[in-house]
């Protein structure tokens, strides 16, 4: 059974004052993102600019899980979806994994978009204020983009890591519309002094500590691909996605992606919030061993995801019989390259074949790849896919560590078994 964790659903109706008195200013200020600057914030009005938290409901109201989800966590809800499963070109929002570092604001459950803005502040030399109708006057783009979780594949890492032990399922292509935050950067006027933004979003976690909030390069920012989302496959953002608004930061780790967003405060330094310090979404600037912890200072912030690829097709422990031929088939995607090339082994990597590739819709969509296999003789067999990209780097054989699980990639695996 999901538990029914309701945050403070009543608080959020009080006075300003009760609810400051009943959390504590320093939750307060906590909650608002606002770390270091906290009462300045307060001082700068954001309390009266729709900045309050909302309550949070949990997983089960926001629709979660989704059917054939391999759940993870429910509170905060965590699933993803087998290979097989994520055969399309593009990913259904009912096979799009989710990954919740706290509760679904209410707001994003009931579509309530009563005095939601998203707060453009911080080195602009106009503070924005938007509503919904006023993203929608910026010219709309869409796009299919890759989005992926950096711990995906953590689960595969030797030593066993901490954190969600995703398989390979926390990754998915849809297809995403809305604004380019270039436009509303743009409408605000960057100071040249800009160097990073620091991403807030609607779901404040309700015990007091830092709100999920990352942050990403301004020249990333003002790339052309780089979106903040409406829509998902041509509906309203769905609850679990984003509602009303998330960021969109092709090629890079899923947590740039910012849900539920209400807030983008242009800095004059890096983000310097706890998902962007420590060991948080940072791996080592060099290759460690197995198991050992680099200083922190050796930690460098995670950006865009290396070459990667997925067999949908068959789905493991398949039975074929001997000499009939059988479809193979996958996605693959590179971060910020492109995919060269796709080859398959069936012998544990002594002969590889070439797959067909099929380019995607457009830059930052996963490639598909396909190809045909004969079997001669029975026997235990593993599919093999390895991808390379443009720059000539291929996937690894044995995944290298990190102290997280971040960034994995090393080569999917199907075992198969041809009888006479
Ligand atoms: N506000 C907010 N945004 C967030 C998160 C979150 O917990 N809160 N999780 C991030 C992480 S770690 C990932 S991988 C993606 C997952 O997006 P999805 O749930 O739509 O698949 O959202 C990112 N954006
Ligand atoms: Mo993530």
């Amino acid at each position: 059974m999901l538990q029914k964790t309701k945050t403070f659903p009543t608080d959020r109706l009080d006075s300003r004052r009760d609810f400051l008195a009943k959390i504590g200013k320093g939750a307060l200020l906590a909650s608002l993102g606002v770390f270091g600057a906290g009462c300045e914030a307060v001082d700068q009005g954001l309390l009266g600019r729709g900045l309050m938290p909302i309550a949070l409901l949990d997983a089960q109201e926001a629709g979660l899980p989704k059917s054939d989800m391999l759940v993870h966590s429910e509170n905060p809800f965590n699933g993803e979806f087998a290979p097989h499963l994520l055969n399309d070109d593009v990913t259904p929002t009912a096979r799009h994994f989710v990954r919740n570092n706290s509760g679904v604001p209410e707001r994003a459950v009931k579509k309530d978009l009563r005095g939601w803005k998203l707060v453009v502040d911080g080195e602009v030399h106009k503070e924005l204020a938007l509503s919904i109708d006023d993203l929608k006057r910026f010219p709309q783009v869409t796009m299919e983009i890759v989005l992926e979780c950096a711990g995906n594949g953590r689960s595969l890492f030797a030593p066993q890591v901490s954190g969600t032990p995703w398989q390979r399922g926390a990754v998915a292509c849809s297809e995403w519309t809305g604004v380019r935050l270039r436009d509303v950067l743009q409408a605000a006027g960057v100071k040249p002094n800009a160097v990073y933004t620091g991403n807030y979003g609607e779901d404040v976690p309700t015990d007091g500590s830092e709100p999920f909030s990352r942050g990403i390069p301004i020249e990333k920012a003002m790339d052309e691909h780089t979106l903040i989302a409406l829509k998902m496959n041509g509906e309203v953002l769905p609850a679990a996605h984003g509602f009303p608004a998330r960021l969109i930061v092709p090629g890079w780790i899923g947590s740039a992606m910012q849900k539920w967003l209400n807030r983008i405060w242009v800095r004059n330094t890096v983000h310097d919030s706890e998902k962007m310090s420590g060991y948080a979404y940072r791996v080592p600037a060099y290759p460690i061993a197995p198991g050992d912890q680099p200083p922190v200072e050796d930690m460098r912030i995670a950006t865009a995801w290396q070459v990667k690829s997925l067999i949908t097709r068959p789905e493991p422990h398949l039975e074929r019989s001997e000499g009939m031929p059988l479809k193979v088939r996958g996605h693959a995607w590179a971060g910020e390259n492109q995919i060269e090339k796709v080859l398959v082994s069936t012998d544990f990597g002594i002969q590889w074949q070439e797959t067909q590739l099929i380019p995607p819709s457009n830059r930052y969509a996963w490639y598909h790849w396909e190809t045909e296999l004969t079997f001669a003789n029975r026997g235990y067999y593993e599919i093999w896919a390895r991808a390379s990209n443009d720059t000539g780097a291929a996937q690894p054989f044995t995944q290298p560590w990190n102290p997280k699980g971040y960034l994995g990639n090393v080569i999917h695996r199907v075992p198969i078994s041809v009888v006479a």
